[in-house]
């Protein structure tokens, strides 16, 4: 029998949910090792061994060590091509590329300014830190610009990449999810109709229903 894949680091991380919501797709079996980001875990020598920019989720399949959430996935989704959900990761050269492009625009569009907000909003008043009312402004509308783009993307297509849910979907489920749920921020999806239809569908899925549990009980 394979030995279970490990991830590091807690649950609660964005970039390490997407991983899981991954794994979930594909039903792939792993293993949770969790790292305590408040004691400073991911900057100790023997993590950065794994991770070296000391930040989570960290992943190992037998003898290699990955990082970089996105990367990570795009590896789960190849080494399993025919376990869990078939079509996460598209089935030919230009399903993929399609995937690709909407997993970049997500990396490098939406997530610039969900990741602030979701800082701001969500993290900053656990770790009683003060919140900045510029920044949340600044990207609250760059937030907005970009799901512009979304809602014309999504009055075409059921999904970001096709008729099909893929990773480029569930890339955006981590950040959205704090958005929505705990930073108060629901009205930025649902006020537009396209993009608030692929929010319900997407999250509604049994893979990050497991996720938000996980999150839950961490
Ligand atoms: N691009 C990386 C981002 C990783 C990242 O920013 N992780 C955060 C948690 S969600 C972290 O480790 N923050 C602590 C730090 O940067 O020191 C990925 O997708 O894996």
């Amino acid at each position: 029998m394979a030995t279970p894949v490990k991830v590091y680091g807690p649950p609660m991380s964005t970039a390490l949910s997407r991983v899981l919501a991954c794994l979930h797709e594909k039903d792939v079996e792993f293993q949770l090792i969790p790292i305590n980001m408040s004691k400073g875990d991911h900057k100790k020598p023997e993590f950065l061994k794994i991770q070296p920019f000391g930040q989570v989720p960290a992943f190992q399949d037998e003898s290699i060590t990955l990082f970089e959430s996105r990367s990570i996935c795009r590896y789960i989704c190849e080494k399993h091509a025919e376990k869990g959900n078939k079509r996460l990761y598209g089935t030919n050269p230009l399903e993929k590329a399609s995937i690709d492009q909407w997993i970049e625009a997500e990396g490098q569009s939406f997530n610039p300014p969900s990741s602030t907000l979701v800082f701001q909003l969500a993290f900053a008043p656990r770790m009683k830190l003060k919140q900045d009312p510029k920044a949340i402004k600044q990207n609250e509308d760059k937030l907005q610009k970009v799901l512009e783009v979304y809602e014309k993307r999504l009055g075409e297509s059921r999904f970001l990449a096709g008729d099909e849910f893929s990773l480029a979907d569930l890339s955006h489920l981590p950040n959205t999810q704090y958005l929505v749920t705990a930073a108060n921020r629901a009205e930025i999806f649902t006020s537009k109709q396209n993009v608030g239809r692929w929010w319900d569908e997407i999250s509604s899925r049994d893979s990050w229903k497991k996720v938000v549990e996980m999150q839950k009980s961490s």
